[in-house]
């Protein structure tokens, strides 16, 4: 009898997904209810193929979302993380902090495309692909699902690798430049916090934290944890991987946020949250309170996702994620500013 009892409740844990009721306004140009007549089944196609595409190698969920996170952060979440690099310079995915995107999701983002297209036409941007495989690779690792808004533009050019290397700071930050870097892109400590909890799924490169290793071991470190890690990376820069939440590598929880209290947080980027007075206070509430945490990074990647994005006539609808449309020169920038003045 108990052990049915049992059973039917982690049947239902199973299933039963946490949903934010949270709507926050979008930005002008944005909307809940965008395909609404011309896509009507995008979110269930989406959803659907990832479902498959997760039972099959769950690793898959980390690589969507922060790709989101690095389209976002430099020039907006325009899929200009996408292009592939041509003649006239390299695209994101050629800047150092790029590298490490996982190939797996840049396909994963192309088919999807392929199977929209197929029920709906060439009508949803990749932008808003990247948005709702990131949402739905929070939600079913378990984490939050929420409202995404939708009517992203795909920009017409990459971002310049100054600028990648300027929005996306790199895993040895300190607090103060992470503040920094976030509050030039309009986020703010709490969503540093926040979004930094996305490391609850996910692996590292060993050269992402062997300067917390080498020559001298942070202090800030538990000590089994960093001798374990020596063991995975026995030098700066051995090719291997560890997973960035111990607790549960693949489950998204507040874990993170318990790792970081046993100093067992992998970056100095993330470690150094707990250190600080200006971050520590919010560790602590989201690591006994994982839906305070889910409430607010429901609320951060609505932020997130609706950085400079594009609206209306400007970029375009890109046939190809990983390609701009042909004849979409750079002065096609300049088109529609000129066709609204004279149309309209
Ligand atoms: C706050 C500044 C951040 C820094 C410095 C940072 C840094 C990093 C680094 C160095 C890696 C490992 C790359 C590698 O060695 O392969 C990584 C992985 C990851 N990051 Fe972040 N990150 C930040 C913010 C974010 C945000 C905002 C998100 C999403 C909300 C995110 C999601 C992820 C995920 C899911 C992975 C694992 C990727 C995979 O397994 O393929 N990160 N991050
Ligand atoms: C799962 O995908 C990751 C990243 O794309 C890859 O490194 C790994 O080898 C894959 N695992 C399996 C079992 O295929
Ligand atoms: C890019 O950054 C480098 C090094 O910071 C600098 O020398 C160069 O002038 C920058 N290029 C552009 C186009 O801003
Ligand atoms: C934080 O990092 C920045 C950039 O690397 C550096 O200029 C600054 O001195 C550091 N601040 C502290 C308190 O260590
Ligand atoms: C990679 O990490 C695993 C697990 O910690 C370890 O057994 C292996 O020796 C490491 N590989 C190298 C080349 O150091
Ligand atoms: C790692 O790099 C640091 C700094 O460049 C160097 O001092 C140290 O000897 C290196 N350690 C190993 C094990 O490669
Ligand atoms: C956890 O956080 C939620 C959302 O902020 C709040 O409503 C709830 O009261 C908190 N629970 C506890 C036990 O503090
Ligand atoms: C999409 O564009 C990329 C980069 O130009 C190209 O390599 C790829 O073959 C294109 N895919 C299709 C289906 O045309
Ligand atoms: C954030 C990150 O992973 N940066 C790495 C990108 O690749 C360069 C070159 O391999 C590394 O030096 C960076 O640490």
């Amino acid at each position: 009898m108990a052990s049915m009892l049992m059973l039917i409740l982690v049947l239902f844990g199973a299933t039963l997904a946490w949903f934010s009721d949270a709507q926050p306004t979008p930005v002008s140009g944005l909307s809940y209810t965008f395909y609404k007549s011309t896509c009507p089944k995008l979110e269930s196609i989406i959803r659907n193929q990832l479902k498959k595409d997760f039972n099959t190698n769950i690793s898959l969920a980390a690589g969507l979302l922060r790709l989101h996170f690095h389209d976002c952060f430099v020039q907006g979440c325009d899929a200009s993380v996408l292009l592939d690099g041509s003649a006239s310079g390299p695209g994101e995915q050629e800047a150092p902090p790029n590298l490490t995107l996982q190939q797996a999701a840049f396909k994963a983002i192309n088919d999807l495309r392929a199977l929209i297209d197929a029920q709906c036409g060439k009508v949803v941007s990749c932008a808003d692909v990247v948005a709702i495989a990131a949402r739905d690779s929070v939600a079913l690792s378990g984490g939050p699902d929420y409202k995404v808004p939708l009517g992203r533009r795909d920009s017409l050019n990459f971002a310049t690798q100054n600028a990648t290397n300027a929005n996306l700071p790199p895993p040895t930050s300190n607090v103060s430049f992470l503040i920094t870097t976030l509050a030039n892109l309009g986020l703010d400590t709490t969503d540093l916090v926040t979004l930094s909890g996305g490391h609850t799924i996910g692996r590292a490169h060993c050269q992402s934290f062997t300067n917390r290793l080498y020559p001298t071991q942070d202090t800030n470190m538990d000590k089994t944890f960093a001798n374990n890690l020596k063991l995975t990376c026995p030098a700066n820069d051995t090719a291997n991987t560890t997973v960035n939440d111990i607790r549960t590598p693949n489950t998204f929880d507040n874990k993170y946020y318990v790792d970081l209290m046993n100093r067992q947080g992998l970056f100095t980027s993330d470690q150094g949250l707990y250190s600080d007075s200006r971050t520590k206070s919010l560790i602590l509430t989201f690591a006994v309170n994982q839906t305070a945490f889910f409430e607010q990074f429901a609320l951060s990647m609505v932020k997130m996702g609706q950085l400079s994005v594009l609206t209306g006539s400007q970029g375009e609808i890109r046939t190809n994620c990983s390609a701009r449309n042909s004849g979409s020169g750079l002065w096609s920038v300049l088109e529609p500013l000129v066709e609204t003045a004279s149309t309209f």
